[in-house]
């Protein structure tokens, strides 16, 4: 894919998934910096953005905007988006969309939206971007370079469930363009706000513990902050973890998997594309993380995903 040619002379939207993260706004900036005198681009997330994704855009001279008004722009660019209801509340068949770059495993909804569809299943979207440019014959930044080293630990758990390949690239970037990692990293270095820190501690009054043989799954309800719950009690011991909270349109559940489990649950592929199918709503995700969308109650998503999770854990 040459994004060049793609985005020459427009008026580009760069819009990466529902509660953006660092890896997908890492993406953002490094295009962003590569093509400014190509095309005329913003950055965009649907809903919201978390709070690395915001110190990261914050520290190096971005907005990110919030919903920002897609029929503004000639076109949009989806990076690091794996599924169609990750840009809710956008319509997704109301997008004009000019290319698809990600790096999760492979899904179909895409096909008939653009041929300009890039996926390879790399541990980071980053990585595919940093290939992308140095096909383009683009170079990264300083600013790019530090937000893609960001990108990447952030997508990796800081390197761990990088590959050979992640590491190169990581080589070459930090030896390229003389970067302190320790810089990139601070990046990603954020404290919890009062309202989450309030909502994380709240569901832990409601932690449901069901021992599966030798291993732990615990389900909550949240009011908000799903997802830093579910890694919380991964933290606190749990193997596995599923927690929802109620959103305007239905609810939206999270779901976390010590690494220990990364041989007997795949929760993208096994737990939450598979939820999202049978409770109306879509899901999918990582091995180890992974969410859904749906049109039922929380609590309703929370007990069908544990009763999935069961059913593999037992076979
Ligand atoms: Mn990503």
């Amino acid at each position: 894919m040459k994004l060049s040619s793609l985005i020459k002379g427009k008026k580009v939207l760069l819009l990466t998934h529902h509660n953006g993260d660092a890896d997908g706004v890492a993406c953002a900036i490094a295009i962003a910096e590569a093509y400014s005198e190509d095309a005329l681009i913003s950055i965009g997330a649907p809903e919201s953005i978390n709070r690395s994704a915001r110190n990261m855009a914050t520290a190096l001279g971005y907005t990110v905007e919030i919903n920002p008004n897609a029929d503004n722009f000639d076109g949009v660019v989806l990076l690091d988006v794996p599924s169609p209801d990750q840009v809710s509340p956008y319509n997704f068949d109301k997008l004009k969309v000019i290319a698809i770059i990600d790096h999760h495993y492979s899904r179909k909804e895409f096909s008939n939206k653009t041929k300009n569809y890039l996926l390879e299943e790399r541990p980071s979207c980053c990585e595919v971007i940093y290939k992308l440019l140095k096909e383009d014959g683009k170079e990264l930044s300083e600013k790019s370079a530090k937000a893609m080293v960001a990108g990447i630990f952030a997508d990796t758990q800081h390197t761990s469930l990088g590959d050979v390949d992640t590491f190169k690239t990581l080589a070459e970037i930090v030896s390229k363009y003389k970067l302190k990692t320790k810089e990139a990293v601070q990046l990603l270095r954020t404290s919890p706000d009062v309202s989450e820190k309030i909502a994380v501690l709240k569901a832990m009054k409601n932690v449901k513990l069901e021992r599966l043989g030798d291993f732990l799954l615990a389900s909550s309800l949240a009011g908000s902050f799903e997802a830093v719950v579910a890694g919380t009690l991964i933290r606190a011991g749990a193997d596995i973890a599923v927690v929802g909270a109620e959103k305007s349109d239905g609810c939206r559940i999270s779901g976390r998997a010590a690494w220990r489990m990364e041989s007997k649950i795949h929760l993208g592929k096994q737990v939450f594309e598979p939820l999202g199918k049978k409770l109306g709503g879509s899901g999918g995700g990582h091995g180890g993380a992974a969410s859904a969308n749906l049109t039922c109650e929380a609590k309703k998503g929370v007990e069908e995903a544990a009763k999935i999770i069961k059913g593999i854990i037992q076979a």
